[in-house]
């Protein structure tokens, strides 16, 4: 096992990893943007070591300084969070050529997976079921065209490189299109370096589905089930629960044995995520792979009694799964919502400042992963997530009544947060009944939705 290990992170899943360091009896470094001085990270850590100015550019994207810091504390590993340097080929093979492990997979399998027209491709020839769409990227509007004419409309424009919904648009017909495609791939060129684009049937209201896969360097796959991140807002998932209510045991098999295969078509190592649309038709289709920890994991770890953190650092040490698929029990119901400093009523502009005073809930099956305190100043250079709220009950609806409870509970002062949104959403008809779809927020809370 590791001795030390370097967190290149911020915020509260640096929190979280470093608490799962300590529980292992290893040694945390954390690192530090001059912005972050005052971070709990900094104080929990066993060593800590400033980066760089508060810029992430300039710090927690500094792959020399976090290298130089890591060789210069003799840390042996560096788990990089998510976010930042996570999904970074590049940092992840500076990493192996200085002979630190990285925890998470190869830079080949990060690369890949990257490029979303490959993964689809590499995913397609797996016998995964993929989307309708174009099976080479395309680069000029034309050709999307008569691809999409192909496919029939309404059809997606995605960037190979995208995600977050950058470089995407809906086309509902021939007309437009190719502005449309234009547009997007201006948005590619300008945010990613990449004119390589592809085309898929638009799938309406879908539901985002994920399953959590956790693979050891032995070929050993499983799945730890799946969550419902159905309800974002401008691509920014803002509640996550375990298990999905519209999937019963034997779509939720299949489904998992599809996460599992299409893991190990790529050979993955380390806790990776399949997100999958499932449209109305109850059919489901690879969307995407994500190579990192995800924010929402703790909804998994809830109903599997799992640390999945500490799991990604034994698997990095190279130790064999300590449990089979059979082994995988889902018990119970968890929902997380995301508190972040923003006013919902001010186009969720974001709202950094100092918290004056903080009142957090606590009691059976409720967890609250953060890094916030009275009298932290939320920088205005990161992440606007302040707390992840997470409950446990023993069934869905009992999971709501503690969320609502916890909610209410819930008090931050000196900034504007989305505490009451939040408490919107989990009292919404629809939500309790779970009827949730990606176009939930859109539906029931117009109000929000800035055009
Ligand atoms: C789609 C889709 C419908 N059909 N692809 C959004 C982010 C990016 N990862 C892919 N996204 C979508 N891809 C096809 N073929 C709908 C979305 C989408 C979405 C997906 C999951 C959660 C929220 C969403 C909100 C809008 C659009």
């Amino acid at each position: 096992m590791f001795h030390k290990v370097l967190v290149a992170n911020r915020g509260e899943i640096a929190v979280r990893i470093i608490r799962a360091l300590r529980e292992m009896g290893i040694k945390s470094v954390a690192v530090y943007s001059e912005a972050d001085k005052d971070a709990l990270h900094v104080m929990l850590a066993d060593e800590a070591i400033c980066i760089g100015p508060a810029p992430s550019t300039e710090s927690y994207l500094n792959m020399e300084a976090i290298i130089s810091a890591a060789v210069a504390l003799g840390a042996e590993a560096i788990h990089p969070g998510f976010g930042f340097l996570s999904e970074n080929a590049k940092f992840a093979n500076l990493c192996q050529m200085c002979n630190i492990k990285f925890i998470g997979p190869s830079a080949e399998i990060i690369e890949k997976m990257g490029n979303k027209s490959e993964a689809r491709n590499t995913m397609a020839k797996a016998g995964v079921p993929v989307i309708p769409g174009t099976k080479e990227p395309v680069f000029d509007a034309k050709t999307a065209l008569r691809a999409a004419k192909k496919i029939g409309f309404p059809v997606i424009i995605k960037a190979s490189s995208g995600g977050g919904g950058k470089g995407m648009r809906v086309a509902e017909s021939a007309d437009h299109f190719e502005e449309l495609f234009n547009a997007a791939q201006l948005e590619s060129i300008k945010g990613f370096s990449d004119d390589s684009m592809y085309i898929e049937k638009y799938i309406q209201n879908p539901r985002h589905i994920e399953f959590q896969i956790l693979a050891d360097s032995f070929g050993n796959v499983v799945h730890l089930g799946e969550r419902d991140c159905s309800i974002q807002r401008r691509h920014q998932k803002v509640l996550e629960e375990s298990p999905c209510e519209a999937i019963g045991d034997a779509l939720r098999q299949k489904m998992g044995r599809t996460a599992i295969k299409a893991a190990k078509a790529v050979g993955y190592e380390n806790a990776g995520t399949i997100e999958f649309l499932l449209d109305n038709g109850r059919k489901f289709y690879f969307m995407e792979m994500n190579t990192r920890i995800q924010v929402e994991h703790p909804v998994t770890e809830m109903v599997t009694d799992t640390d999945m953190i500490k799991e990604q650092i034994r698997i990095a040490a190279g130790e064999r799964l300590s449990f089979t698929q059979k082994d995988v029990k889902i018990t119970g119901h968890a929902i997380e919502c995301r508190i972040n400093a923003e006013n919902p009523e001010k186009n969720f502009m974001p709202s950094p400042g100092l918290i004056t005073d903080i009142h957090m809930p606590g009691g059976n099956g409720v967890r609250i992963d953060t890094h916030v305190y009275t009298d932290y100043r939320v920088p205005p250079n990161y992440d606007s997530m302040l707390l992840k709220l997470i409950v446990r009950g023993k069934d869905r609806s009992e999971a709501i009544a503690k969320m609502r409870s916890a909610l209410g509970e819930l008090v931050i002062e000196g900034i504007d947060t989305n505490i009451d949104f939040q408490y919107d959403i989990v009292n919404n008809k629809a939500f309790e009944t779970g009827k949730i779809s990606t176009d939930f927020i859109e539906t029931y809370f117009p109000e929000y939705v800035k055009k």
